[in-house]
């Protein structure tokens, strides 16, 4: 193993980690910290804001609307320290194989190292490497955005079509969407799904002549990608009748050298990765080349420079003053504790609207585990289910639970107090809305105010009796806001890279592995054997199904008739 925490020693000896003394301080703190009424928190310390808050450079967290108290946080910090948070994360930037189940190292942060100090993987420093394709990256988008990377046929680019899926799609989407008042470059469109219709549509209105695709796959293997790009490869060559077009016109970002040779696309067009970037963390990689498109390199750069002040903090800061290890520990506070099971993000900022979505792969692929570092299946809630949609929509659709559910939902908050587009007062008006909603979900609204309201609408009697438990919210629902100045592409790394940090703090007090996937590689498994059955099936072969349930069995059956009618 690659760390040994207080904690590990207790659990390898026999004690459940939901039994070691930093857990169990908590659980009995816990019986007391419920019911703490946050109302009456901020009533009683007009500091808390100050006290529950950390500014780091343009952004500030603000955490103090959460069911804890100086005692909760103590109690907290000692878990995390007991459980070796901080050895564990220098274990990940040293390029130890904390991704022990694949033998790996986890080593984003050296793709944003930006101080160059050397990173270490079976003896070689790695920085060389990923200066190098950096370097690369810069030229190639600087010749794609200049115009003087040409098409086959001597046109500029205009169109840039990114194809890949999981980690090697929703990242480099979410940072492009996110930086679109910074673009300057070729247009950007993103290609995933297998379904046809996501090809037809992505491609619908493109001149092939003007367009690049870049293929992103780490492995070079995945079905829904390479599936697209063969067919974008088919388009392409249809319309240009000579298949010397495809080096002017296909891009790869992979760690399969050979894989991308034989499908054809020239090695000068091919920017590396290696088998120690993790496909959710990898956006930080040649993964992030269509960013640098859009944007330009420089402004990729300042992403980097973001998520590497990101790292600074994380790594030097106090715990008590961590942005990524506070926001870790709440989230085990209210899974663990108050047993939430999920948690919301909410960007009150339509630039961030695909945040939610990244997010919920950045989390729930990494601590979606139920089995220890000792291999051991857990028996306390890992990874929580991770969702939202940008504010202010979601007030008009979910929020209602969010306020008045029985289910406990811990929320982010998160917008930016200057806006790309300042017209009339609407950023006013949006982040009204986002700090109205934090307050209401605290405060609540309590029956002696809820009866008032109800008096200054002349509503009395039997019908204000039968109305007023509905118009009553109980409040105390947590929530952190995270304030940016601006949204840049720096304090876009930043927010990037505290998520995730605090997913790792969180896999780390879990003991669970952050960084292997089997859950999705078995889904890539599955679909390759269930394919070969499907096209027997069609073409009216005998296929014997046996190996398969009823139900599954009947689909793939009961497809094949439909379709093949
Ligand atoms: C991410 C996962 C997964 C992966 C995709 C694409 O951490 O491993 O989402 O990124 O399955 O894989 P390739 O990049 O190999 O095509």
């Amino acid at each position: 193993m690659v760390f040994d925490s207080e904690i590990d020693r207790l659990v390898r000896a026999g004690t459940p980690l939901t039994q070691t003394p930093p857990w169990r301080a908590l659980a009995e703190h816990w019986e007391q910290a419920r019911r703490l009424e946050m109302r009456e928190a901020f009533a009683q310390d007009p500091a808390r804001c100050q006290r529950f808050s950390v500014v780091l450079d343009g952004l500030l967290f603000d955490y103090s609307k959460n069911r804890v108290t100086e005692d909760t946080l103590r109690l907290l910090l000692a878990l995390a320290e007991a459980s070796g948070v901080r050895e564990a994360a220098a274990a990940m930037v040293s390029g130890r194989l904390v991704n022990w189940t694949e033998r790996r190292a986890a080593l984003h942060v050296a793709l944003r190292n930006r101080s160059n100090r050397p990173v270490m993987v079976d003896g070689r420093d790695v920085m060389p490497a990923v200066n190098g394709v950096l370097e690369r990256m810069r030229r190639f988008s600087e010749a794609v955005r200049d115009g003087s990377w040409k098409g086959a046929t001597g046109l500029p680019i205009r169109t840039v079509v990114h194809i890949g899926i999981g980690g090697s799609h929703l990242g480099p989407e979410m940072i492009t969407q996110a930086l679109r008042p910074f673009h300057d470059g070729p247009a950007v469109r993103f290609l995933s799904n297998v379904d046809a219709t996501d090809f037809v549509e992505t491609v619908r209105g493109l001149d092939p002549a003007e367009t690049l695709f870049i293929v992103a796959s780490k492995t070079f293997t995945t079905q829904e990608t390479m599936t697209n790009a063969g067919t974008a490869r088919q388009w392409l060559l249809d319309a240009m009748g000579d298949a010397a077009a495809v080096a002017r016109h296909f891009a790869a970002l992979s760690a399969d050298r050979e894989a991308v040779a034989a499908f054809g696309i020239d090695p000068g067009s091919m920017f590396e990765l290696w088998d120690w970037v993790g496909g959710r963390y990898s956006s930080w990689s040649a993964i992030g080349l269509p960013v640098a498109i859009a944007v330009g390199f420089d402004r990729f750069e300042q992403l980097l420079e973001g998520g590497h002040a990101m790292d600074h903090h994380f790594l030097e800061a106090p715990l008590d003053r961590n942005i990524p290890v506070l926001m870790g520990l709440l989230g085990v506070w209210y899974g663990n504790f108050f047993g939430a099971a999920s948690h919301a993000v909410l960007p009150y900022d339509e630039y961030l609207a695909l945040l939610p979505s990244y997010l919920q792969q950045a989390d729930m692929e990494s601590n979606g585990k139920a089995v220890d570092r000792d291999g051991s299946r857990v028996d306390y809630q890992t990874g929580p289910i991770v969702w939202g949609e940008p504010g202010t929509n979601g007030q008009h659709a979910f929020f209602q639970l969010i306020h008045q559910g029985t289910r406990l939902v811990p929320c982010d908050f998160i917008g930016c107090a200057r806006s790309h587009n300042p017209i009339g007062d609407h950023h006013q008006k949006l982040i009204a809305n986002m700090i109205a909603q934090a307050e209401a979900l605290m405060v609540g609204r309590t029956a002696a105010e809820a009866r008032a309201g109800l008096a200054r609408r002349g509503v009395a009697g039997d019908e204000a009796a039968a109305l007023l438990p509905h118009l009553v919210f109980e409040g105390n629902r947590p929530s952190n806001t995270i304030l940016l100045d601006e949204l840049t592409p720096r304090t876009l790394g930043m927010l990037i890279a505290a998520y995730e940090h605090k997913i790792f703090t969180q896999g780390v007090i879990w003991r669970i592995n952050s960084f292997d996937q089997w859950g999705v590689e078995l889904g890539k498994a599955l679909a390759a054997q269930v394919l070969d059955e499907e096209r027997r099936l069609l073409a009216g072969e005998d296929v014997d199904l046996s190996r398969h349930d009823s139900s599954t069995a009947g689909l793939l059956r009961a497809f094949a008739e439909k379709a093949g009618r």
